[in-house]
């Protein structure tokens, strides 16, 4: 909880990493560098104090009673001893030697989560691990998020410079993103966001929000569409149509840039404002103000997406015309336009104002055993990693690293992804708490927490996660509970490489296979590829703004320069499958009568929290929401049960009335409950993943499942 230093104590500038929100905070440590208070830090120029409920948990977390604090072993019995550290990882390194041997590379899987993605000394031993060992199997939880985005880009090109930022933009489309409960957002400023959004609004800018739920987000919104989940794809087509009907595309940016716009045109023909606003139940003027506001009026900023279209059905096709409203209307950053984030850790390129076809990387390389689908971003998908256990033959995965994640509740298919992983020769979970995965484990090594660490900011997303060149640095301020033995997270991964005789090659550079690093040179070799060295981030402890020349976009080479596809044969074909489906809705759907949306909760992040006294107190389950009209028809009212059924399974929980969430619809949070059979609404929440199946409904090319627009029942239980 909040409050600040009091005597024998010390305060430093920190930032909290439970999020990309990446809170400037004040910790507080006592004279044994125990962490006793964090508040938001009002002098950071970047969150400008903004810290959330689970931001100030971090307390409680670091030292509660909770937390693992000795490495565990799973005995026969299935009860958990403490076992030392380093007989652990000899024991594992045995147990993982023999798998290899056994049945070669491609039976060992990794699979990084939330936890793993901050932690920053370890975010390239992990991947140096798994090529080490010769496996292609790395899943993470970016494969059931967002993938789409990648899979846009691979389909239709991209734009080096990137896109308008917020800060100048004098419009932004919101669709299925909530930032002011996210604190996340590709098309926003996550920086204290409700700050941000207050500014942006005061200097005029224009806010569409498209969701199902009036959200907090949609409160500032000059136009909010509300329509029925799953028909993002078929809205951004009607307004894209729109668009090039009415002219109000950037004609010139389209003749040097857009190598098919006459195929995209025809393509959204059959979209009329009318049909789609009939299929998504929203009035057709909306779709013709949201076209008016973003591309006839606005002049400067994007449209972008959140979790909610990229889990519904239909969102590769969703983010591929969110990325051609985009490019229609021209919006990139041009040549001689200053680039105010070209990136930090991540490198700096010069950034060519041009089309580069960055190809379809799923098209080439390994290939999952399960359906034939390519990587993306490098990575198998998740959607399909139950199976990739389940299923015996060559190749089938028998040992997970699971590094900061929690598959066994995050991973859509809760009862098939728990006996996968009940089911695996080894399971290993670098994890600080008994999660519904830990308990799964063979072993448990918990971690330091991320106060007892330093970091770095996530590399991985800084140019979404900050507007300008930026980076940030913290030292470890805290140590773990005195008695404890809890471990370096690099350090277990790179122990296993040294005992198994790999040599670990981070970032391009070489760790010593039989000195273990520190975790200084970690995140020394972190920024290896950073504007200027690590000391001097190091320097700035509100973190490291550069003030230097600002890079800027340059000239277009004519070698390379390509153009957008907007219509490449693939995407047309989920045009017509859009169609195909929008016909089968107006012949009556297909006996559900409520689509369950998913949410996120301000007081957890995903499974994070689900054990902290505080933050279950604020929100002890996650509710059904419907609106007021849906609960009268169905005779219950809020406190009442009821039981939720799909085509894969049913739930049971309690309704709650809430007048944000539009008719037809049940928008509930994902990662509440623990295991399929211990599920205890009242304990801790429900599963909505029982709900979701891995079977069906896949997209092609990044297997996403489909984890909201979820077809259900409802029936009131007495
Ligand atoms: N039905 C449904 N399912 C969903 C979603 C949905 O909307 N609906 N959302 C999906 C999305 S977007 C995501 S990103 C995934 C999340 O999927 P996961 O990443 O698998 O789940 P998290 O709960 O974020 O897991 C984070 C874990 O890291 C641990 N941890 C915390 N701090 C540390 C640390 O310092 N070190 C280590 N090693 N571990 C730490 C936490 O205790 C926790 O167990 O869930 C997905 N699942
Ligand atoms: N407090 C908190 N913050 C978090 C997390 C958390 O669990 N808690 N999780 C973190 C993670 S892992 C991620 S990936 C980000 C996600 O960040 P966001 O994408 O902003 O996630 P949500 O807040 O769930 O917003 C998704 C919105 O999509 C809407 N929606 C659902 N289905 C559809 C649909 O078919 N179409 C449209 N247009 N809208 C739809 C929902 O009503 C909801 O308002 O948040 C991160 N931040
Ligand atoms: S929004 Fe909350 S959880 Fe996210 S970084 Fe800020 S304080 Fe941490
Ligand atoms: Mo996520």
């Amino acid at each position: 909880m909040s409050r600040t230093a009091g005597r024998g104590e010390t305060e430093v500038k920190s930032f909290c990493r439970i999020c990309t929100g990446h809170c400037g905070v004040i910790a507080s440590v006592d004279e044994n560098r125990r962490l006793v208070a964090i508040r938001g830090d009002k002098d950071d120029p970047q969150t400008l104090g903004f810290v959330c409920s689970k931001g100030t948990d971090a307390v409680d977390s670091h030292n509660s009673g909770e937390r693992l604090l000795r490495p565990l072993k799973r005995m026969p019995d299935g009860s958990f001893e403490p076992i030392p550290l380093e007989r652990a990882i000899g024991e594992i390194a045995d147990r993982l030697g023999d798998i290899i041997h056994r049945n070669g590379p491609g039976a060992v899987a990794s699979y990084r989560g939330s936890g793993g993605f901050f932690a920053s000394a370890t975010l390239n031993v992990l991947d140096a691990l798994m090529a080490a060992i010769g496996s292609p199997k790395k899943f993470s939880n970016l494969t059931i998020d967002q993938s789409a985005k990648v899979v846009a880009m691979g389909r239709l090109g991209v734009w080096p410079p990137g896109p308008q930022p917020f800060h100048d933009s004098d419009v932004c489309m919101l669709l299925g993103n909530n930032p002011l409960v996210s604190i996340a957002a590709a098309a926003f400023d996550t920086r204290h966001p409700l700050k941000r959004i207050k500014e942006a609004r005061a200097r005029g800018m224009k806010l569409i929000v498209v969701d199902p739920r009036r959200t907090e987000t949609a409160e500032y919104a000059d136009v909010f569409l509300q329509p029925l989940p799953g028909y993002d794809a078929a809205i951004l087509a009607a307004i894209i149509r729109i668009i090039l009907d009415e002219g109000w595309q950037d004609a010139d940016f389209c003749r040097q840039h857009v190598g098919d716009l006459d195929c995209l045109r025809r393509a959204v023909e059959p979209f009329t404002p009318e049909k789609v606003a009939e299929a998504a139940d929203i009035p057709a003027d909306g779709l013709w103000e949201a076209a008016r506001v973003f591309a006839r009026d606005g002049r400067r900023g994007i449209a972008g997406t959140g979790t909610g279209p990229s889990m519904s059905p239909h969102s590769n096709l969703m983010e591929h015309l969110v990325g051609c409203l985009n490019v229609i209307c021209g919006r990139f950053i041009r040549e001689g336009e200053p680039i105010d984030n070209p990136g930090f850790l991540m490198g700096r390129t010069p950034k060519p104002a041009q089309v580069v076809d960055i190809g379809r990387s799923w098209e080439s390389g390994p290939r999952s055993r399960i359906g034939g689908y390519g990587t993306v971003g490098g990575e198998m998908l998740t959607g399909l990693l139950a199976d990739e256990i389940l299923q015996p033959g060559e190749g089938q995965v028998k040992c997970l690293i699971n590094h900061g994640g929690n598959p066994a509740a995050s991973v859509p298919d809760h009862r098939k992804i728990a006996r996968a992983l009940e089911s695996l020769e080894l399971f290993v979970s670098i994890e600080p708490v008994m999660t519904a995965s830990a308990a799964l484990s063979d072993y448990i090594l918990p971690p330091r927490m991320p106060y007892e660490r330093a970091d770095l900011h996530l590399s991985l997303f800084e140019t979404a996660i900050y507007p300008f060149s930026y980076a940030r640095y913290t030292p470890a301020l805290a140590d773990p509970p005195p008695g404890s033995e809890v471990c370096d997270e690099w350090y277990v991964l790179w122990s296993l490489a040294s005992r198994l005789g790999y040599t670990l090659t981070c970032n391009g550079i070489e760790l010593d296979r039989d000195e273990p690093p520190t975790e200084e040179q970690l995140l020394e070799i972190l920024t290896a590829n950073a504007p200027v060295p690590l000391a001097q981030i190091k320097r700035h402890p509100e973190g490291y703004l550069d003030r230097g020349e600002p890079m800027v976009a340059a000239p277009a080479d004519p070698a390379t320069a390509a153009k957008f596809t907007t219509m490449p044969d693939d995407v047309a074909g989920e045009m017509e499958g859009l169609l195909g489906d929008m016909r089968d809705a107006d012949r009556g759907g297909r006996g559900f009568d409520f689509r369950l949306c998913s949410r996120r909760n301000r007081h957890r992040f995903n499974t994070v929290g689900h054990l902290s006294p505080y933050l279950k107190k604020l929100t002890p389950r996650n509710p059904a929401y419907l609106n007021p009209d849906d609960l009268r028809a169905l005779g219950v009212a809020t406190g009442d049960w009821v039981e939720i059924s799909s085509d894969n399974g049913a739930i049971r929980a309690t309704v709650a009335e809430d007048e944000t969430v539009r008719r037809g619809v049940v928008s509930m949070t994902h990662c509440f409950g623990y295991l399929p059979d211990t599920d205890d609404f009242i304990e801790h929440g429900v599963s909505t993943n029982l709900l979701i199946s891995t079977d069906r409904d896949l997209q092609t090319i990044n297997a996403m499942p489909r984890m909201s627009g979820i077809p259900v029942n409802i029936e009131p239980l007495m």
